[in-house]
């Protein structure tokens, strides 16, 4: 099999002539139903062009679950390797122009150089994410039993060094936000002070705050469960916003979508963030029962439809401070993870284009007028227009593909990788 490089801009471009008359009729058809609705479908095709996601370094290899993982073939081998693929998911997208970094994970004794493959790739570093729910080997001092809340202050002070590490990293790339969730809490009832270590969450979370430059942000992200399963310090947005309010303006709340119990209106949470001007951004995913980490909008996509009303309904009110940084965060146990972000990060811009596209003058009138079904209705047709002409737009006018997965699968990388990225490949279980 030939091997072309998916980043090429001139295989992208010989990739889409197939496909750009059946485009081009779409498009216009699709534009002329618009039109009938009072929406102008270049202005969409262009908000849906600017909206921009980060893909988790940690999501280009292949996951696992507790029972066990099943390699891929030429998974990246480090933080290098993992930019490539990165790289090929922009380019074939347009919309994943940067990547967060998950330290120990991704340490490099070089990240001046990281951050100069980055910039020849063309790719940039979102939030830095620490992690303290694992220990290293040349750790002194376990997280078995928490981290930023362990009774130990040696602990908790290691624990605080190493989200300050994790901003100094960040600050040579260009990073600008520290994302921190801990799995710090309980496996039974008596086994923690639920009280005092939140308490003990504070005090540490203020020392990683003051090591923040004047232009970082830090988000704080919740769970309910896992892997504490009776009680977690930081388990939902309520602890969150505390956090985040009593540590100062730099601090916000990030919503990771498979955070929450099975059928919280997430969406309603979302607003609430976004009145208390603590939305941070999110980490986007899909699940059914758990923190499943599935491909965005592959089980629920209304629900993802119903976050993206509530951003669009606070971009409209021009909510100050409102700048949410958009992130994924799966997990790709059993498909390719370049198919799957790519295919992740179109179904965030869809749910955006469905958004963008409800018409809010008639949704306003019904909500005043309480039209129930109508209002329904109204909302809903944003959902229910297939807006995949709009999206694949978009992408030409960043020049990446019209059919990213199929342009992806033809070029070879895959097989490519498998050839240059010889070596033994973990088969320990859990999510890495
Ligand atoms: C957690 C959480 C964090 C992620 C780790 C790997 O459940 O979602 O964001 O860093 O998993
Ligand atoms: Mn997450
Ligand atoms: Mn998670």
């Amino acid at each position: 099999m030939g091997y072309a490089d998916p980043r090429d801009a001139s295989y992208i471009a010989s990739a889409n002539q197939p496909h750009a008359d059946t485009l081009a009729t779409d498009y216009a058809h699709l534009g002329a139903q618009l039109e009938r609705r009072g929406i102008r479908i270049d202005d969409v095709t262009r908000a849906v062009a600017n909206f921009k996601v980060a893909i988790p370094s940690w999501g280009v290899g292949t996951g696992g679950t507790r029972f066990g993982r099943f390699p891929g073939i030429g998974e990246p081998r480090n933080v290098f390797e993992k930019l490539e693929d990165c790289a090929v998911i922009h380019k074939l997208t347009g919309a994943t122009p940067t990547v967060s970094l998950h330290l120990p994970w991704d340490r490099t004794d070089d990240w001046k150089a990281l951050r100069e493959r980055g910039a020849t790739l063309g790719l940039g570093f979102d939030a830095m994410n620490s992690n303290t729910f694992q220990d290293q080997a040349d750790q002194k001092q376990s997280y078995k039993f928490g981290s930023l809340t362990h009774v130990d202050p040696a602990t908790r002070a290691q624990a605080v060094a190493h989200n300050i590490d994790c901003i100094e990293a960040g600050k040579q790339l260009g990073s600008r936000a520290l994302t921190v969730w801990i799995g710090d809490g309980a496996n039974f009832p008596g086994q923690s002070n639920l009280a005092r270590a939140f308490e003990r969450y504070l005090e540490s979370a203020r020392q990683i705050y003051a090591a923040l430059p004047a232009d970082w942000r830090m988000f704080i992200e919740h769970k309910m469960y896992e892997p504490a399963f009776y009680a977690t310090v930081i388990q939902d947005w309520g602890s969150s916003l505390m956090a985040a309010q009593a540590l100062g303006p730099k601090a916000f709340c990030l919503v990771d979508l498979g955070h929450h119990a099975p059928n919280v209106n997430i969406e309603m949470i979302v607003a609430r963030l976004v009145h208390a001007q603590r939305l941070g951004g999110f980490h986007f995913n899909d699940s059914k029962y758990g923190d499943d980490d599935l491909d965005a909008g592959s089980i629920e996509p209304f629900r993802l439809f119903l976050v993206f009303n509530e951003l669009v309904e606070a971009e409209l009110a021009k909510t100050p401070n409102f700048s949410p940084a958009h992130m994924l965060d799966q997990s790709h146990n059993v498909t390719d993870p370049i198919e799957s972000l790519m295919t992740s990060a179109i179904e965030l811009q869809r749910a955006y284009a469905q958004a963008l596209i409800v018409d809010r003058q008639a949704l306003r009138d019904h909500q005043s007028a309480n039209d129930v079904l109508m209002a329904a209705q109204t909302l809903k047709r944003g959902f229910t227009t297939d807006v995949s002409p709009i999206l694949a737009q978009a992408r030409v006018s960043r020049g990446a593909a019209i059919d990213p997965v199929s342009a992806y699968r033809a070029s070879g990388y895959r097989a490519e990788c498998g050839r240059n990225r010889p070596g033994k490949q973990s088969l320990g279980g859990g999510i890495i």
